[in-house]
């Protein structure tokens, strides 16, 4: 038998952590041979709450799951970690300026930087999915100097997949006809979803849609559609959220389609003009466990004024942190 897979999730007792612990616990992270070791993170006021989504766990008798571990000590959360899933973060409340929302996640990024560098395993892969998801993990990674930089990745997921389906919709395709769609950029406002290399039916997205639906309707959508969730809901996207961690890791972990590719935040290496060291979104392939951003595409005037738009945000988020110590 496979040997257990141990997985850390922070913020376990927050809603993306009761939408994603199932999931990983029926095998859906790894895949359905790979037993795993939940470990949940969480601040001490919050541990019991977790201490009962790990009753629940135990309740469903999951094959894969071999034990649950609760703590709100980074040491043992991270100990052996062969994933680790960030998600708990402090989130922005009224009238919070960026500096301060910045300070207050690295209070919480940079000492999880530290003891994934202490405590985690060799082949340790960090999802961060708390915001601001892509310079948290800058943080982290920036304190965690023994482990590969690639390891340090953050969610884009989510607005891929949404991009994913607002397209499906607006040429009545499944989702399963679209290929080599892309967010380039830092999960926020300013993303961009960029339909110009996307194919569907053996052609370009971008020539079989209006100009005006794709700028003013498209990318909007997709750019605002955790604020919208927020607005029909009353709570923020959770479920969605958890689903588009899953499909990070298990791709990471089990490789990306022939043919297709994805997106995520990975550090960049200097690709399509991306400041070097960046984590920012980019069409993506996973190979042998590996990220690797896709070479060659044309960016054409409008992609490029939009693609700079939200790096130049992850450029100054990154020196607002420098300035205060962070990274
Ligand atoms: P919740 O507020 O429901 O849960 C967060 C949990 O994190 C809480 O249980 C809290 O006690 C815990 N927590 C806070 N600080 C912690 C620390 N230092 N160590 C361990 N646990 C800690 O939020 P939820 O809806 O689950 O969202 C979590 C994060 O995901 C937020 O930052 C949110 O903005 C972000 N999101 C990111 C998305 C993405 O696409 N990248 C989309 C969904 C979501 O908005």
């Amino acid at each position: 038998a496979k040997a257990p897979v141990n997985v850390t999730v922070t913020g376990a007792a927050g809603q993306i952590g009761y939408a994603l612990l199932f999931r990983i616990a029926s095998g859906q992270l790894l895949g359905p041979d790979t037993p795993v070791k939940l470990r949940l993170l969480e601040i001490p006021q919050a541990v019991k709450a977790a201490e009962g989504t790990a009753m629940e766990l135990e309740d469903c008798a999951f094959p894969l799951l071999q034990g649950i571990d609760i703590t709100d000590d980074l040491a043992k959360a991270f100990d052996g970690t062969n994933v680790a899933l960030l998600v708990g973060a402090r989130p922005r409340t009224k009238g919070m300026e960026r500096g301060d929302l910045l300070q207050a996640n690295g209070g919480i990024f940079k000492p999880q930087g530290r003891a994934i560098n202490d405590h985690a395993a060799d082949d340790v892969r960090v999802l961060v999915v708390g915001n601001p998801a892509n310079t948290n993990a800058l943080i982290a990674q920036a304190n965690a100097p023994d482990v590969p930089a690639e390891r340090f990745t953050a969610m884009t997921r989510l607005d891929h997949n949404r991009a994913l389906s607002q397209l499906a919709g607006k040429l009545q395709v499944p989702v399963s006809e679209i290929r080599k769609m892309t967010i380039w950029g830092n999960h926020s406002a300013t993303q961009y979803p960029d339909l110009f290399h996307t194919e569907v039916n053996g052609k370009t997205a971008a020539e079989q849609v209006e100009q005006e639906w794709l700028r003013d309707t498209f990318i909007p959508t997709v750019a605002k559609r955790g604020a919208a969730i927020i607005e029909a809901r009353g709570a923020s996207s959770a479920a969605s959220a958890a689903n588009a961690a899953i499909d990070h890791v298990f791709d990471w972990v089990n490789g990306t389609p022939e043919g297709d590719w994805t997106s995520a935040a990975i550090p960049s290496d200097g690709s399509y003009g991306v400041p070097e060291g960046l984590i920012s979104s980019f069409p993506v392939v996973s190979r042998d466990g590996r990220w690797e951003i896709v070479q060659g595409l044309e960016i054409d005037a409008f992609s490029r004024e939009k693609i700079d738009a939200s790096v130049a945000e992850l450029a100054e988020e990154r020196d607002a942190v420098k300035e205060l110590g962070l990274v």
